[in-house]
C-alpha cells in the first residue's frame, strides 16, 4: 500500500527503529532518570502551558497512560468552547513513571490581557502556588490566599516547561501571538528554566500520520511545523516534538507510545539536568 513518505527529518537515535524493542528501551531508559539523593528530590516537576484546547490536558494523560501501560484519564480532556481547565493542578502518575509530576494550567486565550496569568505562572514556576488554585482572568493570586505557599522548597519548584501547541496552528501562531509567547517565554528564561514544546495532533495536519504514526518523523508538513514552531520560541528544532495524542482511542499500541516516550525522556532528562545544577536555594 503505497503512500508516498520521504526520508526522516528526525532520527531520535543513531539507530533508531519502529519497532516494539525501542518503545521498550525508551520506557526502561525513562525509569531510569531519577532524582539523586544529594538533590532532595523525590519528583521532576514540568509545568503544561500553552493556548486553549491545544492538547495540554490530552499530553498529561497520554503520559499518565504510558506510566500505567494502558490508556488512563488522570485530568479532564475536551472539545469545549471554554476552557476545561480551569485550576492548577499538578499529578504524580503511577507505575513506570512515579518520579513525573505534571502541572495542568488553564489555556491562555491569545487575543486577551495574560498579565494576571502571567504573574500566577511565575509564581508556579517559583513554586509559590499549591496544586487546587483556580485561575482568576481578571488577578493573579495574592500572598493572603490559602493556595499560596510562602516559602517554596527546591521540590515545589518546576524543574522543566513544556509548552503544548497543535502542530496545525503552528502556520498562523506567528502573527497573532508573539507578545504574549514572548513575554511567557521570557518569564521562563528570567528563571533560567528549560523549556522544550510538544506538537499535539500530528494526525490531524497529517493524513499520512492518521494513517500510520510511523510517518511523523518522515512527513514534510510536521517537520515544517516543528521548524516554526522552534523559530517562534527561540528553542532548538530538537526541542520541538510532535505527538499524536491517545484520548480519541480506547487503547493504544507499542507504535503509537514511540513519539510520546520520546518527549516523556526529554522532559525527564532536562529536569535531572536543571536539577543538578540547582544548588538548592530557591531565588525569590
Ligand atoms: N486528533 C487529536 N485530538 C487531540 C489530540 N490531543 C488533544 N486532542 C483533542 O483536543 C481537544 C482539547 O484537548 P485538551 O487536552 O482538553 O486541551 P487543553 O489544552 O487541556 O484545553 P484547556 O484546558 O481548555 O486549555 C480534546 O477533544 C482532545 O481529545 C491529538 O493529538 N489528536
Ligand atoms: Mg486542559
Amino acid at each position: 500500500m503505497g503512500l508516498q513518505i520521504g526520508r526522516p527529518w528526525r532520527q531520535p537515535d543513531q539507530d533508531f527503529k519502529w519497532q516494539k524493542e525501542t518503545a521498550d528501551q525508551l520506557l526502561e531508559e525513562i525509569n531510569e532518570i531519577r532524582p539523586t539523593a544529594e538533590s532532595g528530590l523525590n519528583n521532576f516537576n514540568a509545568l503544561v502551558l500553552g493556548i486553549r484546547g491545544h492538547g495540554k490536558s490530552a499530553l498529561i494523560n497520554s503520559f499518565a497512560s504510558i506510566g500505567v501501560g494502558r490508556k488512563t484519564t488522570v485530568c479532564n480532556a475536551a472539545p469545549k468552547i471554554d476552557s476545561v481547565t480551569t485550576h492548577y493542578r499538578t499529578y504524580q502518575f503511577l507505575g513506570n513513571l512515579d518520579q513525573c509530576v505534571l502541572g495542568d494550567t488553564t489555556g491562555f486565550i491569545l487575543s486577551t490581557d495574560i498579565k494576571p496569568f502571567l504573574d500566577d505562572i511565575k509564581l508556579i514556576l517559583k513554586g509559590h502556588v499549591k496544586s487546587g488554585y483556580k485561575f482568576d482572568p481578571d488577578k493573579s493570586i495574592s500572598p493572603e490566599d490559602e493556595y499560596y505557599e510562602p516559602t517554596p522548597g527546591l521540590s515545589d519548584k518546576m524543574h522543566c516547561v513544556i509548552i503544548v501547541s497543535e502542530c496545525g496552528q503552528s502556520y498562523e501562531l506567528h502573527a497573532s501571538m508573539t507578545v504574549n509567547i514572548k513575554s511567557i517565554m521570557d518569564t521562563i528564561h528570567s528563571l533560567n528554566i528549560p523549556v522544550m514544546a510538544v506538537l499535539t495532533k500530528a494526525d490531524i495536519l497529517s493524513e499520512k500520520v492518521k494513517f500510520s504514526i510511523d510517518a511523523i518523523f518522515r512527513c514534510k508538513i510536521i517537520e515544517k511545523a516543528v521548524d516554526l514552531t522552534a523559530k517562534q520560541l527561540a528553542i532548538p528544532v530538537s526541542k520541538v516534538f510532535p505527538v499524536v495524542n491517545f484520548e480519541q482511542r480506547d487503547h493504544f499500541t507499542w507504535k503509537e507510545s514511540i513519539p510520546v516516550l520520546i518527549a516523556l525522556k526529554s522532559y525527564l532528562q532536562m529536569a535531572q539536568l536543571h536539577s543538578h545544577n540547582a544548588d538548592g536555594v530557591v531565588h525569590q
